[in-house]
């Protein structure tokens, strides 16, 4: 968990307690309802290993990360709400004020969670202790809301969140890309043979294929399949590797593409 990666607007860190916390849902709904901690018990508890990202990762960034998480399926919270049929927006809200709006439809998937823990463990602070959303295929900005204690059922023509305000896209699904991760750009590489590797990620749509381009000084190469990892689910990266033998001196520019 401390190399997750981590990108919010907290300058410091909201300390919630779990007897603090409290998650109210209203708006568009046929009753509020507020769950305490200690409420969640009665729901089923899930756990989902997906890939988070954010829409500011650079290509080859480090913005992004995989974790096992637990919690609660956001459709079953927001069934005791009753969610009114022209909702489709689903204005979620840190205890530090800060927002995201998640379609409907994607928070009432199967895979949709309020996490608790991630990785066998309490969720950490800095990840959103007590509990977290966490909607695979979706930018974090547009739904992965730490520290949430607010669900508003609302509409995209009505409701901006914290980035949207800001000129971001109201709507952020996960675009497909691949890493490169060894060897690391610039690294010295001697004669012979070389394994690359790297995570290649769709969430929601899972990867099919991952190639790899050698451009050395005489040209650049073909396309070529690099070998698959396996597949925990569609919202989760897949490992990749390509073997290749180091023969021409000079300066070698390897690109990865990856299609879902
Ligand atoms: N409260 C709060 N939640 C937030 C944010 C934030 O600024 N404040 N940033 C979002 C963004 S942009 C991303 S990419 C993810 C990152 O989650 P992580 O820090 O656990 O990796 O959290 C999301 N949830
Ligand atoms: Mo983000």
């Amino acid at each position: 968990n401390a190399d997750f990666y981590r990108i919010d607007t907290a300058l410091t860190v909201p300390q919630l307690s779990r007897d603090e916390w409290q998650l109210r849902i209203h708006g568009m709904v046929d009753r509020e309802v507020t769950y305490r901690f200690e409420d969640l018990k009665r729901f089923e508890v899930v756990e989902d290993v997906v890939t988070l990202t954010c829409v500011s990762n650079p290509v080859g960034g480090e913005l992004i990360s995989n974790a096992a998480w637990i919690g609660y399926r956001v459709r079953d919270l927001l069934a005791e709400a009753g969610v009114q049929p022209d909702a489709d927006m689903v204005l979620s809200m840190s205890t530090d004020g800060w927002s995201a709006g998640t379609p409907v439809e994607a928070l009432t998937a199967d895979d949709a969670l309020l996490a608790i823990g991630m990785n066998g463990e309490p969720l950490p602070v800095e990840h959103g202790y007590p509990a977290r959303l966490v909607v695979p295929g979706l930018y974090g900005y547009v739904s992965a809301t730490k520290w949430v204690v607010d669900l508003e059922l609302t509409r995209f023509d009505r409701a901006k969140a914290y980035w949207t305000q800001r000129g971001w896209s109201a709507h952020g699904p996960i675009k497909t890309e691949s890493r490169i991760d060894v060897p690391r750009a610039g690294q010295d590489v001697p004669v012979g043979p070389v394994k690359f590797g790297g995570v290649a990620w769709a969430q929601g749509r899972g990867v099919r294929d991952v190639e790899v381009q050698i451009g050395s000084p005489s040209g650049q190469g073909d396309w070529q399949p690099a070998e698959l990892g396996a597949s925990y689910s569609d919202d989760t990266w897949r490992l990749w590797s390509f073997d290749w033998y180091a023969q021409e001196p000079g300066t070698h520019e390897i690109t990865a593409r990856a299609t879902d």
